[in-house]
């Protein structure tokens, strides 16, 4: 009805997006045959089925496994140039997108391969219909804290196109505190600062995000409502949590999207935004992420629009920059 043009023809900002979970399984098999890389499925179709996810681990394996067809500027570039085409047929006019360095390097493709490919298409995107873009270099924190400072100091030469830093992968047994020295860092390098936490991982793990590691948003954070205290904490501070709707489905963080608590964090006065997260293992870029809510809770029109109005208030983007999408 009214609400599905809604979500469509609005303006809209995403704010938690990891290039490597846009690789659609048919860029993924045309890489795997460039580079001979070899992977366990032999059609499209095997991708798509393998996509069935008990948690975040077992998607995470299924991830790292994608993006080792990744291997040259040219295979970067594509990737991030066919998502942010995506961002432009669904009025995305701002994104902000997690890149994992860890996942390359550790394959032996440094900084000086992927960072010029995003390079050239965010430029290309920007100049062909103004598309906005910024970039957060995501620590993986299941690696050890040397590891994170070593890609930190790797990261130097391209700092200039990074603007803030963010922690992903294996939530549970890695809380955020692991990091804090890694964060002082980052904040010292004048990077801004988000992680994961209480995706998978208890009220804790929010907690240690906002006093351990200063962050200005927490990428998930559906587990704070488990603690009144924290949602009380969230709330005053209009702390952004960036809600990933049809990935916690897939990853089983809530049985069905009828029981998502996102409109109960959202009635609890959070600064609750919409977001997309992997989409091309989750079944979605953002405007399904919308409709996939308003197809399974009460949502309103309201809703939608005060949600998509977080999305910008909740961004990196300057107040004079804000203005012009609020
Ligand atoms: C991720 Cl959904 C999610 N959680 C944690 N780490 C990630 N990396 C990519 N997607
Ligand atoms: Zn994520």
């Amino acid at each position: 009805p009214a609400t599905t043009a809604l979500i469509n023809s609005l303006p809209k900002a995403e704010l938690h997006l990891h290039i490597e979970g846009t690789l659609e399984p048919e860029l993924m098999m045309l890489l795997a045959e460039k580079h001979q890389v070899a992977l366990p499925y032999s059609t499209i179709e095997d991708v798509r089925l393998a996509y069935n996810f008990d948690n975040l681990q077992s998607f995470l394996d299924l991830y790292y496994l994608g993006a080792s067809v990744l291997c040259d500027e040219d295979d970067f570039y594509r990737l991030m140039w066919d998502y942010l085409c995506k961002c432009k047929e669904e009025n995305v006019v701002h994104v902000e997108m997690m890149f994992d360095p860890q996942t390359h390097t550790e394959r032996g493709i440094g900084f000086d391969v992927f960072m010029p490919g995003f390079a050239r298409a965010m430029a290309q995107a920007e100049k062909e219909w103004g598309q906005s873009s910024l970039l957060i270099m995501s620590f993986l924190r299941h690696l050890s804290e040397q590891s994170a400072f070593e890609t930190l100091d790797a990261a130097s030469p391209y700092l200039f196109m990074v603007s803030a830093v963010g922690l992903d992968s294996s939530e549970l047994g890695n809380p955020p505190e692991k990091f804090a020295r890694v964060f002082a860092k980052a904040k010292e390098l004048g990077l801004l600062r988000v992680a994961h936490a209480g995706e998978e991982g208890p009220p804790a793990y929010i907690w240690s995000a906002l006093n351990d590691l200063n962050v200005h948003r927490i990428d998930h954070g559906v587990r704070s409502i488990e603690d009144a205290m924290l949602v009380q904490e969230l709330a005053s501070r209009q702390m952004p949590l960036t809600v990933c709707p049809l990935s916690n489905i897939k990853l089983c963080v809530f049985g069905h999207m009828r029981e998502h608590n996102l409109l109960s964090l959202l009635d609890l006065g959070l600064m609750v935004t919409v977001n997309a997260d992997d989409p091309s293992y989750f079944g979605g870029y953002l405007n399904d992420n919308y409709h996939a809510l308003a197809a399974h809770l009460p949502i309103t029109d309201e809703h939608i629009k005060t949600l998509a109005a977080n999305s910008f208030k909740a961004s990196f983007l300057s107040e004079e920059q804000k203005a012009h999408w609020l």
